[in-house]
């Protein structure tokens, strides 16, 4: 680690931040009350836990939107739903999904000319090789795992990639221990350049299938809602491994980890997945758009605090820059800011507002002020309001009683968003083939 230069962090009191590891480990379709530390009471997630009271746990955070490709495209690029490229899940054969536009500014690329060593192992769903979102061409040193989100549905497939070749399997191996054992690698190779590893794990996204049910193998419940339970377990056991592989190298103090998922749960009633919050994939609610968000740094981030400020995935780029003391260059345009200053302990920059919207079926949007949440289901129809503060669940709208702040809503939905040929507000999204 020779080469690393002490830097000021954007906004914090008075201690240098030393460029760090970064690593986002990102869970699909993982609900925002499936963790033991955010109320779960059927699943066990120990590990997660743990690095939640090593750390800091947010209880108001947000994905991108409610499903895979365009949530991720908010992490990768700093751009909330009314800039992003991406705003709906869309394949695009031979293989993959609808690519970032060629030239796309990304975290991988801010971190890699920052002299950060990069890698994406996991379902990556933002474009196939040779494209504008050929992840080697966007920033990353390395890849393994599916190019294809829709492959990923696949646990056991014949193939995978790494870095634009396949690399054939026998169809009987578990991908998520193969993506495990690559990142363990990549993390343990040697090298004289902080790294950020962008972990994107497939689990507990179906299809519902698990090698060993382990611990759950005799709960009077459905085969499906046991393997959900043992999927969302593994993903917990593996989290642990790499955190403790991290301490045994002894550069946990020099990595900072962040814990999220892409977007809201399908389904798994018993495991009131959404902690009560309304909606889950696919819809504007907070159970749809909020995510677990656990943030470790020994030393750094506060042990153990818990914080109800929200933030959202367009804000990982500006965090991962002030992280790694490098600017955004001029010409690029960002929605998020950095929560660098949070994560030290501090205030959460201010902002106006959060925004998302979803192209598949009608145009789906929503917008977050202060403690208010406005959301539509479809163009032309008129907007519900809700006081997150009073009401979490989204259940009293309140449009009616308080048209001065439904108009604020809808004034902040027009200007939050750019039409664009490819996401027009009243087309009907389903150009191309929706999926998961
Ligand atoms: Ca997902």
């Amino acid at each position: 680690m020779a080469s690393r230069h002490l830097v000021w962090a954007d906004g914090s009191s008075s201690r240098p931040v030393s460029r760090p590891n970064i690593i986002f480990i990102l869970a699909d379709d993982l609900g925002y009350g499936d963790l033991g530390c955010y109320g779960q009471k059927l699943i066990r997630t120990p590990n997660l836990d743990n690095m939640a009271a090593g750390g800091m746990r947010f209880t108001q955070a947000y994905c991108g939107t409610s499903v895979c490709a365009p949530s991720r495209c908010s992490l990768m690029t700093g751009l909330h739903m009314g800039h992003a490229p991406i705003r709906a899940n869309r394949s695009v054969p031979p293989e993959g999904q609808m690519p970032l536009p060629p030239g796309t500014f990304t975290v991988p690329r801010l971190l890699k000319d920052a002299g950060y060593d990069t890698a994406c192992i996991g379902k990556w769903g933002l474009g196939f090789w040779g494209t504008g979102g050929d992840p080697n061409k966007v920033g990353f040193d390395h890849f393994f795992g599916y190019i294809c989100q829709k492959k990923a549905h696949d646990y056991y497939p014949d193939y995978l990639w790494r870095n634009g070749v396949k690399v054939p399997l026998d169809g009987k191996t578990y991908s998520h221990d193969l993506l495990t054992r690559e990142a363990l690698d990549w993390i343990g190779r040697p090298r004289g350049n902080p790294f950020f590893l962008y972990l994107a794990y497939t689990l507990p996204h179906p299809a519902y299938t698990i090698p060993d049910l382990g611990e759950y193998s005799r709960e009077d419940w459905s085969e499906q809602e046991k393997i959900y339970a043992a999927m969302v377990t593994k993903l917990d056991h593996d989290v642990g491994t790499l955190l403790e592989l991290l301490k045994n190298k002894g550069i946990h103090r020099d990595t900072i980890v962040f814990f999220a998922s892409d977007n809201g749960p399908q389904s798994s009633k018993i495991f009131n997945s959404t902690a009560g919050l309304s909606g889950g994939k696919r819809g504007m609610g907070e159970g749809s758009l909020r995510t677990p968000m656990i943030v470790v740094w020994p030393g750094h981030v506060p042990a153990g605090r818990i914080s109800d400020e929200p933030w959202a995935f367009w804000d990982f780029l500006p965090t991962c820059a002030a992280l790694a003391g490098t600017r955004i260059p001029a010409d690029v345009q960002v929605d998020g800011v950095s929560v660098l200053p949070c994560l030290l302990g501090g205030n959460m920059p201010g902002r106006k507002y959060f925004y998302w919207e979803l192209h598949e079926g009608p145009c789906k949007q929503a917008v977050r002020f202060d403690h208010w949440k406005a959301l539509r289901n479809k163009p032309g129809h008129p907007l519900s309001l809700f006081d997150l503060a009073r009401d979490p669940s989204e259940k009293n709208n309140l449009a009616a009683k308080m048209p001065d702040l439904a108009a604020r809503a809808e004034e902040y939905m027009k200007e939050a968003r750019v039409e664009t040929p490819e996401w027009p507000l009243n087309g009907n999204g389903m150009e191309g083939s929706a999926e998961d």
